[in-house]
């Protein structure tokens, strides 16, 4: 493990000094990235972050104020299995690639830019996040969801650099200068470049969009293409965290929406400064509609050809799977066919991407349940929250061009437009949601909206000084 390079890695750098020299001229690129678009108005504040420094389970993190701009983003691959092979697909058995094969330079060039193109769009979105941060607890994990995605990048770039010769180069450039939400130089997928510019859909997108990169970098840690598998298992420990941060800040949401609701004379969480439940269940369709298209189309030749040449995986295809070809049987889909729903047979291998969204769907439905068990705990027996089928709002794969209600009957487009604001967010309700962002930075304070959380980060107390600001704040 070298820590005080320039750039901390356990790749050893140090003996590669071609590579190092790139990335250490991609270094100041991305460092005036993270000034330009990282987190606007908090770069000379202090801040008690965890920064990767092992990759060995005792304890890879360490925990310290940090300014941001000196964060150390480093280089970490999960150690090499020297006796590895390619475990699924049509090279199954063969040794895991140390190297690119050259008929899988495109296909595999194409995942990595994807992947890598996400980590940066979801800092540009929350980059104006901090300034209505409900506490100092989340603004403090505002900044360390932001940090790491910032080394997920680096995971990335690595990779580009070692391994792509001259366009891995001109890719990693390229990260750098696509913004998300632009309409000339967009992020590459969908999701990343809606705006995230209040906590709920911050929540929200940790909850949905970073589990999709769970599952995404899952699938691609079991990929023959040794290097990436390695540095997606070890993205996998931090993302752990992001979604701890989303699927706890909902139900802090919705813990508030119930004593709300409950305190107030109306029943009507609004009039004690909550967010009711109601409008959390219209961002949870508008977020999961929007994180599931991700995953890809449902019946995908692409996701095909993955899989055949063994670069990316199911999840846990190693752990959970016994015939690693999947050439033979079959994936039941729901199809519209003649105005109506029926299952159609789809070789397994071009339903790679829905098997993966299946698992997806499941983790969500899991994550809801405790919500549900939040409100029935505080005594309310008449709401539950639910996650609204695949097929809801789509604008992506095969149910793109059909509207369904949430619990994913086929419906008229003039039904779907009737019931829209009572579904999906309307103007006036985001207009609420960000009418409530005003921030609270005393330490133990939260805004109105949002409950304390149970414990603090790492042992401190939840009114622990997580931030502490060198200017003075409003
Ligand atoms: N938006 O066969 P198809 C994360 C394109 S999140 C726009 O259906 P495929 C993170 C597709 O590119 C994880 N375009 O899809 C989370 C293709 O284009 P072409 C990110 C889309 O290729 C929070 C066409 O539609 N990682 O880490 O099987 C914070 C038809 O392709 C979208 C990855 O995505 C979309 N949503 O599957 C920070 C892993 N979906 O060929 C970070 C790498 C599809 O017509 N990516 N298209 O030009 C992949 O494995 C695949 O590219 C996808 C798409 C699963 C995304
Ligand atoms: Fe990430
Ligand atoms: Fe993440």
């Amino acid at each position: 493990m070298s820590l005080h390079d320039s750039i901390p890695n356990n790749v050893d750098l140090g003996h590669d000094r071609k590579l190092l020299r790139a990335l250490e001229k991609w270094q100041p690129n991305f460092k005036k990235w993270w000034l330009d678009m990282g987190p606007d108005g908090f770069q000379e504040d202090l801040i008690w972050l965890r920064t990767a420094i092992s990759v060995d389970a005792s304890g890879w993190a360490h925990y310290d104020y940090v300014r941001m701009p000196d964060y150390r983003w480093g280089i970490f691959l999960t150690p090499r299995d020297k006796k590895r092979t390619i475990d699924f697909g049509d090279n199954a058995r063969h040794e895991a690639w140390e190297e690119v094969p050259g008929e899988l330079r495109g296909m595999l060039r194409r995942i990595i830019v994807t992947q890598a193109d996400t980590e940066p769009a979801s800092v540009e979105q929350q980059r104006q996040l901090g300034k209505t941060a409900p506490s100092l607890y989340d603004l403090r994990n505002l900044f360390q969801v932001n940090v790491e995605e910032g080394r997920h990048l680096w995971a990335m770039v690595h990779l580009l650099h070692q391994y792509f010769g001259r366009d891995g180069r001109e890719e990693a450039e390229a990260l750098l200068e696509r913004r998300s939400g632009d309409a000339d130089k967009p992020r590459i997928l969908s999701t990343f470049n809606e705006p995230t510019d209040e906590w709920l859909s911050f929540f929200m997108f940790t909850m949905f969009t970073d589990r999709d990169g769970k599952y995404q970098l899952s699938a691609l840690s079991e990929s023959g293409f040794d290097p990436l598998a390695r540095a997606t298992q070890f993205m996998l420990t931090e993302e752990a965290f992001h979604l701890f941060v989303g699927e706890t800040g909902v139900d802090r949401v919705v813990r508030r929406a119930c004593e709300a609701q409950l305190a107030d004379p109306n029943g009507d969480a609004r009039n004690q400064g909550a967010i009711d439940l109601p409008t959390i269940q219209k961002w949870i369709h508008f977020w999961f509609s929007s994180a599931v298209e991700l995953f890809g189309g449902e019946i995908s030749s692409n996701a095909a050809d993955y899989f055949a040449s063994g670069l990316k995986g199911r999840h846990h295809e190693r752990k959970k799977y016994e015939d690693h070809t999947a050439l033979e049987g079959v994936y039941r889909m729901p199809v519209v066919e003649g105005g109506v729903l029926r299952e159609e047979e789809v070789p397994l291998r071009n339903a790679m991407n829905e098997i993966l969204r299946d698992e997806y769907v499941a983790d969500c439905e899991r994550a809801c349940a405790r919500w549900n068990k939040t409100i029935r705990d505080a005594g309310i027996t008449d709401f539950q929250l639910a996650i609204p089928s695949r097929r809801f709002n789509r604008s992506m794969g095969i149910y793109a061009d059909h509207p369904f209600s949430p619990t994913g009957e086929l419906i008229s487009p003039e039904q779907f437009e009737a019931r829209r604001s009572e579904w999906l967010p309307t103007p006036e309700d985001r207009a609420y949601v960000r009418s409530l962002m005003k921030p609270c930075y005393e330490p133990g304070e939260f805004a109105s909206w949002i409950a304390p959380p149970r414990k603090g980060v790492k042992g401190k107390p939840v009114d622990f000084e997580y931030v502490k600001f060198t200017t003075p704040r409003a």
